[in-house]
């Protein structure tokens, strides 16, 4: 049985970076933390809205705030990083106490993604990616090291607090995959160097708003219920409307996850930093593809922290003939 504070400073990435695997050590300590806090939320009188908004004009839900405060003050407390930026906050957090702006590493983060179902039980998690500043160590971070492109992450992962919480991450080595065991309060490696599968027979996107879509993803979403040649029977439809439990399935099965730009959101709903990079960078180091319609959501230039993209996650194969649908369209 491999803890998690074995496997990642055993990592041969992370043994040359102690710095990094301290930071991840915070992150998955705040996981920890939030785990506990939402399988006691209906208790402990935690759920529900706060009645109040984040920057993209969003209710916050009390979790949403809870979870956001633990993941920054695990991080400043630890000073394992100069930084931090999230869906919850407006703009960039300096951690300018004099130690931590020696920290190598910011941090972007959804603390809570899918916490609009967080009162009916659904299975939520927290995403983060891991940027190396770009501004010189011991100066204050700026915008810049927030804003740079998703190549440049250099680790990602999700804790999933679902019917068990589990962790999955990369540094660029591979995806990695820890199941929480609540007894010992420690995560123990349950996948070394998962693939998403090539192919799949799933797919994830909100059907309600499907006259709002353009024609290309109306037509692709149209062959998915048709009958499948391989399997005999049209593709099986399943969204849960929280991205981190969608793409987990997806991850372990194969299938595809679809939130496209529409009249509703024209430039898409999900986040470009907090969201399509770090679910990018574990697709394609699962062997599978990320991207915008177009390219790689890595290779999108950001022009803004809170920018939002569409976003088409899966199977290779899966996402190749999406795009063939959308190219055929032009
Ligand atoms: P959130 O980060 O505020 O929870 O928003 C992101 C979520 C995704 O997890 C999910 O896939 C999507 O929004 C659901 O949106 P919709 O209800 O429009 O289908
Ligand atoms: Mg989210």
């Amino acid at each position: 049985m491999i803890t998690f504070p074995e496997f990642v400073y055993g990592e041969a990435c992370c043994k040359s970076k102690p710095e990094l695997a301290a930071l991840l050590n915070a992150v998955v300590l705040s996981g920890k933390v939030i785990n506990s806090e939402i399988r006691r939320a209906g208790l402990a009188d935690l759920l529900g809205d706060t009645g109040d908004q984040n920057v993209q004009g969003e209710l916050q839900t009390k979790m949403d705030l809870f979870a956001n405060d633990c993941l920054k003050n695990a991080l400043l407390n630890r000073r394992v990083a100069a930084g931090y930026a999230s869906e919850e906050e407006e703009h960039i957090v300096l951690f300018n106490d004099g130690l931590a702006e020696s920290a190598r590493y910011v941090v972007l983060a959804d603390p809570l993604d899918g916490s609009s179902n967080i009162d009916v039980n659904v299975t939520v998690g927290t995403i983060f990616s891991v940027y190396e500043r770009i501004t010189p160590i011991d100066s204050p971070v700026t915008i810049d090291d927030f804003t740079q492109h998703g190549r440049a992450q250099v680790a990602a992962g999700y804790i999933i607090y679902g019917s068990s919480a589990m962790l999955v991450y990369t540094t660029g080595k591979g995806v990695h995959a820890f199941t929480y065991d609540q007894s010992l309060g420690e995560f123990f490696l349950c996948r070394d160097k998962l693939q998403l599968p090539s192919t799949g027979t799933t797919y994830s996107i909100n059907e309600g708003n499907m006259r709002n879509y353009s024609q290309g993803i109306r037509n692709y979403v149209a062959n998915c219920q048709q009958e499948n040649i391989s399997t005999g029977k049209p593709f099986s439809s399943r969204y849960i409307g929280s991205l981190v439990a969608d793409f987990h399935r997806n991850l372990i099965h194969g299938g595809i996850y679809l939130y496209p730009e529409s009249r509703i959101y024209n430039q898409g709903k999900l986040r470009l930093m907090y969201e399509c990079n770090p679910m990018g960078f574990i697709a394609e180091q699962a062997s599978a593809r990320a991207t915008n319609g177009l390219l790689s959501v890595l290779d999108i230039d950001p022009d803004e922290l809170h920018q939002r993209s569409p976003f088409y996650v899966g199977s290779s194969e899966l996402i190749k003939k999406l795009h063939i649908n959308l190219v055929s369209m032009l």
